[in-house]
């Protein structure tokens, strides 16, 4: 096991966009499990590969307060979407700042697990939200890539204080 160091805004590598998983291997499965140890260390509650620059098509998310539903998505496809919801977001390459975004309520996608078998998921509400907040890492999209030009430039300036503070 292994924690991996989580790329921080602005770092261009985010946004990279992930190529399809082939190889299904234990490369794979040690990958999944140094994420998962990433991201409850963080702690969070979704990682995109990306964030670890690794740019292929992978993302965990567990939302549960005890690590009791952890999720593996590989190669993950939106297959259908339905209603809105506002929620307000973070992101562990943005630490500290946060922000309203709008996405659908839920979401239905096709994936393949770590042995590659195909599944599908349909989630709505706060898990809704993290699967699209992973799936967008995994194109190079980011949270505040939703918001207007003035809250985000807003949110960066308070980032890039928060940095020179902690630095
Ligand atoms: O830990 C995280 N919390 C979170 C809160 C609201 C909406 C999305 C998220 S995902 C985030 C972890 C992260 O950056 N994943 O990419
Ligand atoms: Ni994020």
């Amino acid at each position: 096991m292994a924690l991996l160091t989580i790329l921080e805004f602005p770092d261009p590598r985010l946004r990279t966009k992930a190529q399809p998983v082939t190889v299904f291997d234990a490369a794979l499965k040690q990958l999944v499990a140094d994420m998962f140890e990433t991201m409850y260390a963080a702690p969070g509650v979704g990682l995109a590969a990306t964030q670890v620059n690794v740019h292929r098509q992978l993302l965990i998310m567990d939302m549960s307060e005890d690590k009791s539903d952890p999720h593996v998505l590989i190669n993950p496809r939106l297959l259908d979407q339905g209603g809105e919801q506002v929620f307000q977001e973070g992101c562990l390459s943005f630490p500290g700042i946060y922000a309203d975004v709008e996405r659908a309520l839920r979401v239905k996608v096709a994936a393949q697990d770590v042995d590659g078998k195909p599944f599908e998921l349909e989630v709505e509400g706060p898990l809704a939200v993290c699967m699209q907040h992973e799936m967008d890492h995994l194109q190079g999209k980011v949270f505040v890539d939703y918001l207007s030009p003035l809250k985000r430039s807003m949110l960066l300036k308070k980032l890039d204080k928060k940095r020179k503070q902690s630095a």
